[in-house]
């Protein structure tokens, strides 16, 4: 039924791009608005998540990041109070949404309290600059301050005095977004990257406003270059903008941040469990070319007596860089080193560009071309730029038929039993200039140019390579990729790119990590040791206290920066890497019981600590602090020639890792950290649960891995989790679940919640108090 709700249609002079609202029909779950200008809806997709939706470009949502139908049956009320106060009401149990004239959308609790209000005043971005100093500072190569654009789609909200803005994935900076701009144009820059920086690798257009009383969650589903002010333009408002696309978000309500995280998972997916060989250590260097090296590599590792499981293969394996190829002039006898490197159970992980050679008889080349696979100029000739292998031209993975045609080719890998894929310059990058805004991509179904298409190049090559390997390999897909959108959590796991060997990108990778978790890309890591310049033996040092803690965990540097693997620094280096790897194993299950919480909850596995002490003010702006999971909180020195450290603990009882004493929380203190020394806390009431060292995932079969239990003062319950380690069995049943319970006294109760993987059924901890 169509309500009609306004008689006049005179339109007032200070409405902007909807006008007057008309009338509005409830249908379901959808409230379509009629303004003057367009028709706008609602959609109630639960009781904690709305979507604004305005059909600017087109009908419908098209969106990447979620797939199929989230909508869940919800008790909607539709209340008419427009003509009394000039607005209709929406409620679910959750939330109260108020939609006015010109498609202004007001959020609040159930209680009437405001909580995500839009911005009704004008824009601005304070002093003026005028001609004359713009010309001077241009003439000196300084960057001008424009006035406030207004973006061709735009919503601009209110931003309190205390609020803090956390996530929006993969940026630069600090923990708290807020004073900061940002942009998503996913980008390949190989410069240091620095706080000013708007964007990096991957586009997740997703953040939470924060402060002591509430918080609420924003999903800004638009692929096309788009933009985030977090008050910096102005300390009253937050503009988010985009130059095309529909005016598409998701307000997303929560009574906390982890539940607002578990709500935007809900919509976009959860990072799945990896195999539990992934957890392992694994070494990369993008150089390493001859089977010799890769041979030395592993043997070295073994030698120093550091654990070992993934060994990655940069480009240089490829036959002149041409992708599905191997070059065998390096590796003459690539069986034997791929037969030698199972036997020590070091795994073989193979980069993939999206970048295809242009050569005359090379299968991809001539398939692509012969099935028309490959992204067009608008004339409607075959794209090329430059990347590895010269001339190259690019798979146009948002077609069906492409991702299907590119996952099968990872049978080539598999067939020499490459265990996992890590893709790269899928930005895409390009030597040649950028990719025109105008090249022509496919999005499923309809032609669509590189502007709507760039942001989620990654994404749909991530899922053309997850689906193949999930295809032909039936074990959870490994890979890694470095460009991604919202969603991608649900392929691949991630990398943070062409970090560098500074103090300051160390510094930088807590924060960095923890936005990326908490916007769903939980199983992140950072190139450990810096993949640009030389790393120092002490930040080698303080870099793999911190990596240990990174779902992924791998030392990666470029070719021509000095060798950085453990044992080119000094002996008292591999003793301190190796501490720090060994203590990564021991943890593996706690570690696996992480991840498996990420997949069944949406919570990262790396999490800063306003995530579960949100009401503590101190730390809010902690960027040098984090926990893994909720019972460990890292606090490493990230300051080179520093021996110690300022160290706060939130609320509760803790315990140093390595000395067991007790200390209070909610206060700060110095802890001394000489060089072998990363201060580990641990909190009271947990019971964690180690294994004995392994050199490698799965040195120890499972039936013989004894469990240890860790049991630290004060009642806790904890989770623990075991399967198989490596396919989907665990989706049908196949795993064990025991409930540990910490009474305080020293005793743990242990219940089994269920009894699917039949190796360790009878298990039997090791309990240490
Ligand atoms: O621009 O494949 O971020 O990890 O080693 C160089 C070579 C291309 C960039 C990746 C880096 C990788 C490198 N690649």
């Amino acid at each position: 039924m169509i309500v009609n709700i306004c008689e006049n249609r005179k339109t007032e002079r200070n409405l902007g791009m909807f006008g007057k609202l008309l009338s509005y029909e409830v249908k379901g779950q959808n409230i379509l608005f009629q303004y003057e200008k367009m028709v706008t809806r609602i959609e109630v997709i639960s009781d904690e998540i709305i979507n604004v939706f305005a059909g600017l470009r087109e009908e419908d949502h098209r969106s990447k990041a979620i797939e199929g139908s989230k909508v869940k049956e919800t008790n909607v009320e539709v209340g008419d109070l427009y003509k009394e106060k000039g607005y209709v009401e929406i409620s679910t149990d959750k939330v109260i949404c108020r939609v006015g004239d010109d498609f202004m959308v007001d959020f609040f609790e159930k209680d009437g309290t405001p909580v995500c209000l839009e911005y009704r005043g004008k824009r601005n971005n304070g002093e003026e600059v005028s001609e004359e100093v713009k010309a001077l500072l241009l003439a000196e190569g300084h960057a001008v301050k424009e006035g406030s654009v207004d973006y061709a789609v735009q919503s601009v909200k209110c931003l309190g005095k205390e609020d803090c803005i956390y996530g929006l994935g993969d940026k630069t900076g600090f923990l708290n977004k807020r004073n900061y701009e940002y942009e998503n144009w996913n980008s390949d820059i190989p410069d240091a990257h620095e706080e000013f920086f708007r964007s990096l690798y991957k586009s997740i257009p997703f953040f939470m406003v924060h402060n002591a009383e509430r918080c609420y969650g924003i999903f800004f589903d638009n692929t096309f270059k788009s933009y985030f002010n977090f008050g910096k333009e102005n300390s009253d408002y937050i503009v988010l903008g985009s130059d095309e696309g529909n005016l598409d978000y998701y307000y997303i309500a929560g009574d906390s941040m982890a539940e607002i995280i578990g709500h935007y998972t809900y919509l976009t997916g959860r990072a799945p469990m990896q195999q539990k060989w992934v957890l392992g250590l694994h070494q990369s260097r993008w150089g390493y070319s001859s089977e010799e090296e890769f041979r030395y590599i592993a043997k070295s590792m073994r030698e120093c007596e550091i654990p070992l499981d993934g060994l990655h293969f940069d480009i240089d394996y490829m036959e002149k860089y041409k992708v599905f190829t191997w070059n065998q002039d390096r590796f003459p006898t690539l069986e034997k080193l791929l037969d030698e490197l199972k036997e020590m159970g070091v795994k073989p992980i193979c980069i993939i560009d999206p970048g295809v050679k242009v050569e005359e008889g090379y299968n991809v080349y001539e398939e692509g071309i012969a099935n028309d696979y490959y992204a067009k100029t608008p004339e409607g000739e075959v794209y090329v730029n430059e990347v590895w292998p010269g001339d190259a031209v690019y798979p146009d993975f948002g077609k069906p038929e492409v991702r299907k045609w590119w996952g099968k080719h990872h049978q080539f890998l598999l067939d020499k039993g490459i265990r996992g894929v890590w893709n790269d310059m899928n930005e895409p990058a390009s030597f040649r200039g950028p990719l025109p805004d105008d090249v022509v991509f496919t999005d499923e179904d309809r032609p669509a140019l590189h502007k709507e298409m760039h942001n989620v190049y990654g994404h749909n090559m991530a899922k053309a390579t997850y689906e193949g390997l999930k295809e032909l390999g039936g074990k959870r897909p490994f890979m890694i990729t470095r460009a991604c959108y919202a969603g991608s959590q649900k392929y691949s796991t991630v990398w943070t790119g062409d970090n560098q060997s500074l103090w300051n990108h160390l510094r930088m990778a807590i924060p960095q990590q923890c936005n990326m978790g908490i916007s769903g890309l939980s199983f992140v890591g950072t190139d450990i040791g810096g993949f640009g310049s030389d790393c120092t033996p002490e930040l080698m040092a303080r870099w793999i206290q911190v990596g240990v803690f990174s779902p992924l965990c791998r030392n990666h540097s470029a070719a021509g920066t000095k060798p950085q693997e453990p044992w080119r620094f000094s002996d008292e280096i591999v003793d301190i890497y190796r501490k720090y790897v060994n203590l990564r194993y021991e943890l593996l299950p706690y570690f696996y019981d992480t991840m498996r919480n990420t997949e069944e909850t949406g919570l990262p596995m790396i999490r800063p600590l306003v995530l579960h002490y949100p009401k503590d003010k101190n730390v809010w702006n902690l960027n040098d602090e984090f926990l893994l999971g909720e019972n460990l909180l890292v606090a490493p020195v990230v300051e080179q020639g520093a021996t110690r450290r300022m160290v706060y603990l939130p609320e509760g009882t803790w315990y140093d890792y390595w000395t067991k004493e007790e200390i209070k929380g909610g206060q700060y203190f110095i802890k001394e950290a000489p060089l072998d020394v990363c201060p580990i806390y641990v909190k009271a009431g947990t019971v964690l649960p180690k294994y004995p060292k392994q050199m490698y995932v799965g040195e120890i079969a499972d039936k013989d891995l004894v469990l240890t239990l860790e049991v630290y003062p004060g009642e806790g319950k904890y989770v623990h989790y075991f399967d198989n380690g490596e396919d989907f069995a665990y989706r049908n049943g196949e795993y064990n679940e025991y409930l540990f319970e910490n009474k305080g006294d020293g005793n743990v109760e242990i219940t089994v919640l269920n009894k699917g993987y039949l190796d360790y059924a009878d298990m039997k901890p090791v309990i240490v108090k």
